[in-house]
């Protein structure tokens, strides 16, 4: 066993042993009351799961194991003369609950460039699509091929003992996030640039390689690359990407089909897909006023147009944060650095002066401000990666490090087949008919 899985096994025994004094102790506790808004309306706010990698605050934004985005990019490990976090240290992070030192990371990125290693079936079944196929069905389709490999399946129908599934599916979360980034960037040279492939480079780290096979060696670009794939990965378990691979992990479905799941979830436009619709907002909002560089004045009218058409704004709003999400605001200081004067990452920032206050005043949007969403496009833009279809693909590569490093917790941890329970509005009706009666 490598020593990050002996360090992976051991926090999980503690930790398996903390959750079964607590549940002895306090298991009858209640934490809160669930109204029949809730029910009806998403079960926003009710607490029913538990997730170790990340938690999210409403107000503060997301805290990866304690750590808040501006920490992790100032304590997480970064390649040689570069400022953005290593993704590796993230996972590690994630997985460990330690600080990995640069060492570690290393150690991480060498494992996955050893298993990067994609068979040939898989890229026969991305080649079965029409090349016009969206890039995130040939990404899911190609997860699902890639099933095959599964050491935790195998290991199942050879009737391994419950106490191992969490070894196979580190085995499997190991070989399944070496491999993405080969996969995505086989769709993206695919689709766009006529199937001219570009080989790994194993002596890369894992965004600088999957930036050198998409295309792009500018040292920049592979800094935005690493940024990105941080603060995609993870955004507590309730979100539709992260709560879709646990709950099919549940089932005791292997890493694979688990996060091929939660990569179909992350393809609706209310959750990953938000990063095309933004930047397509922006370009039609463009074509329609002529303009690479709309006014204010302008932008407030689109989007008064937007409500009145019974549309969203993309990349505003969300179900749990009520503030900027900080991952925007960390787009942002990368874009100060590094193309301020572009003019879509302009219109990024002046959207962002001019929305809250509009969506503030239908008195109905929660949240108006920028989520993780509002700002990536404009980044990618601005370095030639102009196909935004693409864009819920890189979300997709990045999402794997929280959703699988929290299905090893999952398995470790030896969570249930997860099966709320549900009723009609013919019970609701009863029920209250009931409490109306003793009232
Ligand atoms: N533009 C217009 N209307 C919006 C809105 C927006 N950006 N955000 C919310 N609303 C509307 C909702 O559609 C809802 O309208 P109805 O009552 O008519 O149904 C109302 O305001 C109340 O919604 P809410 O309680 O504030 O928000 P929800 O928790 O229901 O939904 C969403 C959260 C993120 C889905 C929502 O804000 C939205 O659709 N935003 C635009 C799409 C987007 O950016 N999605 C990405 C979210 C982040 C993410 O997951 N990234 O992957």
């Amino acid at each position: 066993m490598g020593y990050v899985k002996d360090l992976f096994k051991e926090k999980a025994d503690a930790q398996n042993k903390e959750i079964k004094s607590i549940l002895e102790q306090h298991g009858n506790m209640k934490i809160e009351d669930v109204t029949l808004a809730q029910v009806y309306q998403g079960m926003r706010g009710i607490t029913g799961l538990v997730t170790e990698t990340s938690l999210l605050d409403s107000n503060e934004g997301i805290r990866f194991r304690g750590y808040s985005i501006p920490e992790l990019r100032e304590k997480l490990p970064k390649a040689e003369g570069g400022n953005e976090p290593l993704p590796e240290g993230l996972f590690y992070l994630m997985l460990t609950g330690e600080v990995p030192s640069g060492e570690n990371v290393e150690h991480i990125s060498s494992t996955w460039a050893r298993r990067s290693h994609v068979p040939n079936h898989v890229f026969d079944v991305i080649e079965a699509f029409p090349v016009s196929t969206h890039p995130m069905t040939q990404f899911t389709a190609a997860v699902l091929a890639l099933q095959t490999e599964s050491k935790f399946a195998k290991a199942y129908n050879e009737g391994i003992s419950k106490k191992e599934y969490w070894s196979y599916v580190y085995e499997d979360t190991m070989s399944l996030i070496a491999r993405l980034p080969r996969i995505a960037a086989y769709i993206y040279r695919r689709k766009y640039k006529g199937g001219e492939h570009i080989h790994p480079d194993g002596m890369l780290d894992w965004s600088a390689n999957f930036a050198h096979m998409l295309g792009y060696d500018d040292e920049s670009f592979k800094e935005l690359m690493r940024l990105y794939m941080v603060i995609h990965a993870d955004h507590e378990g309730g979100n539709v990407s992260a709560h879709a691979t646990h709950l099919v992990g549940s089932a005791l479905s292997d890493p694979y089909l688990s996060f091929a799941a939660g990569m179909t979830g992350l393809a609706g436009p209310l959750h990953g897909l938000a990063n095309q619709e933004v930047i397509r907002w922006i370009e039609d909002m463009c074509k329609e006023l002529n303009s690479d560089a709309p006014t204010k004045a302008q932008i407030a009218d689109y989007i008064q147009k937007t409500l009145v058409a019974g549309k969203v704004v993309p990349g505003y709003g969300h179900a749990v944060l009520r503030k900027t999400d900080p991952r925007f605001t960390a787009q942002m200081e990368f874009a100060k650095t590094h193309c301020p004067n572009d003019p879509t990452v302009q219109t990024v920032w002046n959207v962002y002066e001019v929305a809250p206050p509009i969506l503030e005043s239908t008195g109905k949007i929660k949240n108006p401000w920028p989520n993780v969403d509002a700002h990536s496009g404009a980044l990618l833009k601005h370095y030639g990666l102009i196909e935004e279809e693409f864009y819920t693909v890189l979300f997709g590569v990045s999402r794997a490090l929280g959703v699988l490093s929290s299905l090893c917790w999952d398995r470790a941890l030896g969570f249930p087949l997860e099966r709320p329970k549900s009723i009609t509005t013919e019970w609701v009706k009863k029920f209250i008919a009931k409490g109306e009666a003793v009232a």
